[in-house]
């Protein structure tokens, strides 16, 4: 029964336990690997558990639209990696006003090919916590929940708390929900870099985007001799380029021992896509264009990266 497995503590009485292995033709399997190699929770896994994981996983055909995958309150039986189509998520009693004659309540989100959805319920035995709808035909893949917590679960879950408190004391995520901050801990790197390392050189291209977990880091810029900002525990940096698909602007250096999460280009585009307007604003170059456009108060160079 679902109470008694999830009592064991993995790994005890119970060495003797396989995943469940589904045939799967070649063509199914290049199928999975390129939706599962998108997804950030499988990013971490090593090979022995990805072949598991890929062997336990489902191909499950979605042939319509308004198919309820997921339904809030039910218990959860599955985790679900999206391969094509499209998937609205609506949640119900969160006390605003619930339009539609669907009884699904208000669209929180939607989600596409490489996205997954299910994991919560799972993760924290609770029942659904949102209802999940198709809007077109969809091909999908399950994982079983006890697959899925004896493999995906840990690192998982580690890495939402480990990054939680981090996430909630970064400014430019406050406007997120806990849900998209979790999201966001999904695909961070942390990187160690000594004093003095250059994390960010000016010119090159942009692959990543960075938040600083602790130390302090400084901006330079070429042709000036001094450092032309500093950032500090919960700053970030890194984004012009991504944004605007630009070589670097400046040179972001460490003057302490530091600790960087990092986010590559896919998870930047995919996950900070909310606050974009809030990176813009917050880069003073489009302060001073937009607020005053021709002023005197253009800078000489940048001073965000
Ligand atoms: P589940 O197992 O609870 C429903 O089944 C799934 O919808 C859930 O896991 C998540 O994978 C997915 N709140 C709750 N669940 C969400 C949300 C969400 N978005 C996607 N799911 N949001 C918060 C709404 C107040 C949306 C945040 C953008």
């Amino acid at each position: 029964s679902v109470s008694a497995e999830v009592l064991a503590p993995s790994g005890t009485d119970d060495s003797d336990w396989k995943p469940p292995t589904y045939p799967k033709t070649q063509e199914q399997l290049g199928r999975l690997r390129a939706a599962v190699s998108r997804n950030f929770l499988f990013s971490h896994l090593d090979d022995d558990q990805t072949e598991q994981v890929l062997g336990a996983l489902q191909e499950r055909k979605i042939p319509s639209k308004d198919i309820k995958v997921i339904a809030q309150g039910d218990v959860g039986d599955y985790f679900y990696v999206v391969e094509t189509g499209s998937f609205d998520i609506y949640v119900s009693g969160t006390g605003k006003i619930e339009p539609g004659v669907n009884g699904m309540g208000n669209k929180v989100a939607s989600c596409g090919p490489g996205t997954s959805f299910g994991e919560l319920a799972l993760m924290y035995n609770a029942p659904r916590a949102a209802t999940v709808n198709s809007t077109e035909p969809s091909v999908i893949w399950q994982l079983d929940r006890i697959t899925f917590r004896r493999i995906l679960m840990d690192s998982a879950f580690q890495r939402r708390r480990m990054y939680e408190s981090f996430l909630d004391s970064v400014p430019l995520l406050n406007t997120l929900t806990a849900y998209e901050r979790s999201k966001i801990a999904d695909a961070l790197e942390t990187q160690k870099m000594p004093a003095g390392s250059t994390i960010i050189r000016e010119g090159d291209v942009g692959d990543h985007f960075y938040m600083l977990e602790s130390g302090t880091a400084a901006v330079y810029k070429s042709g000036v001799e001094q450092s032309i900002k500093s950032y500090n525990k919960g700053d970030y940096f890194g984004e012009l380029a991504l944004l605007d698909d630009k070589p670097r602007a400046a040179s972001v250096v460490a003057e302490t021992d530091i600790k960087v999460a990092m986010l590559g280009k896919n998870g930047f585009q995919r996950l900070l896509g909310p606050v974009e307007s809030i990176m813009r604003r917050d880069d003073p170059r489009q302060r001073a264009g937009s607020a005053q456009p021709s002023s005197s108060s253009a800078r000489p160079f940048s001073d965000s990266v």
